[in-house]
């Protein structure tokens, strides 16, 4: 575990609101509490509970929904999920979350994700590079600074870029106006679009006009696919070719024909398909027939918060249920550099990180 906390990693599938501490979350629910808009004690075991069924997660969302959403616990939270994250050694943070609307409180989707960058900008305890340079001209790595992998030096600088989800219970007219808000903010950070939320909401086809658009757009997308069974819409998304998608948990021999001709990189969040019994065990986990395969593929952690985990966590989780060498996790670890969705730039500087690194290990 400490090995892998040491090695440089890229983390790509992340939900913001999933990925809070439990100490912050109950803090919060304890003020809440105090000022009579829950009862913490009927919160509390929610929070605590360390196995839920898919539904149960999203219910707990709508909890930790009503808990973070004002301005200051947004940016709160941001600057405490990108500190955790570069504590681990995570070289590159694909964080994404869902724009919100709260008028109750003045809140837009745009001064949602104002409060988020006011996050990034919080960050003390790492140098966070999270703007998009319009240029791909290439700034020298300070190798001083940077992460020094495998010899336990903590992270000193992390890339940070943002991903706006469409949550499946939105309508078009919101997701386009989610897609519309990334390109706004295309200075910012924003990279990208996501498509989640309960996989038992909403269609397909809603979500396509504005997904469509954000392609024309030039911005990169990855779609939840695959969490149930749903043949038809599993289809239809691969049909689109989003760069990446999430989960792949339910595929049959079709989609996994589908999958592998295309090679879209599928980001795998182990606990998180366990905790859900979205798949029944490790030994069954499509992990192995995909990394046989030589498919592309990222470890992530999906909601850290939720599911109590964390990047090194899963790549310990894998090397030992895989039966996988410190070499071959590395070389893992690595590969994710080709799927991540910020410009050359940063992905040269992150080739230079991970060379580096390589050239450390035993
Ligand atoms: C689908 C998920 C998810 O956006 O408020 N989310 N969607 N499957 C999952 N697997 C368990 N985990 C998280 O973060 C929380 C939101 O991310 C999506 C859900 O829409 C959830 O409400 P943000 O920061």
């Amino acid at each position: 575990m400490e090995w892998f906390a040491s090695m440089p990693k890229v983390e790509l599938h992340a939900h913001l609101n999933g990925s809070i501490r439990d100490s912050t979350l109950l803090e919060l629910a304890r003020v809440l509490g105090e000022k009579g808009v829950i009862v913490f004690s009927d919160v509390e075991h929610v929070i605590m509970k360390s196995d839920r069924s898919l539904h149960e997660v999203f219910k707990l969302f709508d909890l930790i929904h009503v808990l973070t959403t004002d301005h200051a616990t947004v940016t709160r939270i941001t600057q405490e999920v990108v500190e955790d994250f570069a504590s681990e050694n995570i070289v590159y943070l694909e964080l994404r979350t869902t724009p919100k609307r709260n008028e109750s409180i003045g809140m837009s989707k745009r001064s949602y994700m104002d409060a988020v960058v006011e996050g990034l900008r919080a960050v003390s305890a790492v140098d966070v590079d999270f703007a998009s340079r319009s240029t791909d001209v290439r700034r020298p790595v300070n190798t001083k600074n940077m992460n020094d992998a495998c010899n336990g030096t903590r992270g000193k600088k992390i890339y940070v870029r943002l991903l706006l989800s469409i949550d499946r219970r939105e309508t078009t007219e919101a997701a386009m106006e989610t897609v519309k808000l990334a390109l706004e903010m295309r200075d910012l950070g924003v990279v990208g679009i996501d498509l989640s939320g309960n996989p038992t909401k909403g269609e397909w086809t809603t979500f396509l006009p504005a997904l469509k658009f954000a392609r024309e757009q030039g911005l990169q997308i990855t779609l939840h696919c695959g969490e149930i069974p749903n043949k038809e819409e599993i289809q239809s998304m691969l049909d689109f070719l989003p760069q990446r998608i999430g989960h792949a948990c339910c595929f049959e021999e079709e989609e996994w024909r589908k999958l592998k001709s295309s090679k879209i990189p599928v980001e795998i969040c182990l606990t998180s398909n366990i905790r859900t019994e979205t798949i029944s065990s490790l030994d069954i986990h499509h992990f192995v027939d995909l990394y046989k395969a030589q498919h592309p593929l990222v470890l992530c952690t999906d909601d850290s918060g939720v599911f109590s985990t964390s990047v090194s966590r899963e790549y310990d989780l894998a090397a030992s249920a895989f039966s996988l060498g410190r070499r071959e996790m590395f070389q893992l670890a690595k590969s994710a550099v080709k799927f991540i969705f910020a410009n050359g730039r940063v992905k040269e500087d992150l080739k230079e990180i991970f060379d580096l690194a390589e050239k450390k290990l035993d």
